[in-house]
């Protein structure tokens, strides 16, 4: 593993190019940066069971074994993208869980829609524009005696990611903000504002002080209303997305008309 220290360079992330546009008191305050690392969550994870604070937040410029869920790859080329994981320790109970992925959705949206980016949320862990995927998040949690004792936060956003970095599997299905936007973008503006939402809707979470997330979630998932497949212990049904709930579970409708919740831990979903 190596490490560098941060400089200058435009296309390399740069502390003196993030900290202008950083908003936060906690999430981001802590800045662990590499060149390469195998996955960041692996990292911050170490970082985690050595208490460092909360807020820690990992960024490597490239991932060698960059992870999905359920053990998938995550492709993460040199210098073009933002492979960063977040320290978090929240107060919470293990169903609460996936209200982390749900606002970090929420921050990615608003982070995208400042870009003058339209994007969508895709349940439960997948960020969309034209129906490409533009960014994956992997929210991994410490649980001891049925208390979160840790989250790791990893998000993986494609932002100056080239249509020819994508294996030959990613091309039709993956996207990134250079290719939607038609244009090099700032790595380092977008994970400070990134960030920043993160941090806002986060503290509205743990505080139960605004549901504005919910409602952003809500009004910009690309499920609801639809009609998609689930993938359940191989199985597939297809049932209708009616609603979600505040711990981030769908309400679905089958097809013989049985309404019930199922949680992202459960399933995988194919539109
Ligand atoms: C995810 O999993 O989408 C979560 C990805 C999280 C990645 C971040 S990067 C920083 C941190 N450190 C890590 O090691 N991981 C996190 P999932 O929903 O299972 O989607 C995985 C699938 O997305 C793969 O099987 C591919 O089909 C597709 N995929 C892989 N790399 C991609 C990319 N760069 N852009 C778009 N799609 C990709």
């Amino acid at each position: 593993m190596k490490t560098t220290s941060l400089n200058n360079d435009f296309r390399e992330i740069s502390l003196n190019k993030i900290l202008p546009h950083l908003k936060t008191t906690t999430i981001g305050r802590h800045f662990k940066y590499f060149t390469t690392l195998d996955s960041t969550n692996t990292y911050c994870k170490f970082l985690a069971e050595k208490n460092h604070p909360e807020g820690t937040i990992v960024i490597s410029e490239e991932q060698t074994k960059g992870r999905g869920t359920k053990g998938r790859i995550w492709s993460s080329p040199r210098g073009s993208g933002l492979w960063i994981s977040i320290l978090l320790k929240p107060k919470i109970t293990t169903t609460d869980i996936s209200k982390i992925t749900l606002i970090t959705s929420c921050a990615l949206y608003e982070t995208f829609k400042k870009l003058g980016i339209n994007s969508q949320i895709k349940w439960p862990n997948d960020m969309l524009i034209n129906n490409k995927k533009v960014c994956g998040i992997l929210t991994e949690a410490n649980i001891k005696e049925n208390v979160v004792n840790y989250i790791i936060l990893g998000v993986g956003i494609n932002v100056n990611v080239s249509y020819d970095d994508f294996n030959d599997d990613l091309k039709p299905k993956a996207t990134s903000l250079k290719i939607e936007a038609n244009k090099e973008i700032d790595r380092c503006y977008v994970l400070a504002i990134f960030l920043n939402y993160l941090e806002k809707f986060y503290n509205q979470m743990i505080n139960n002080s605004s549901l504005e997330y919910f409602k952003i979630y809500k009004e910009n998932s690309y499920i609801l209303n639809k009609t998609v497949n689930i993938v359940k212990n191989n199985t597939v049904e297809v049932v209708q997305v009616l609603d979600f709930d505040l711990n981030g579970f769908i309400l679905v409708k089958d097809l013989n008309g049985i309404i019930k919740k199922i949680s992202s831990a459960e399933i995988s979903l194919r539109i």
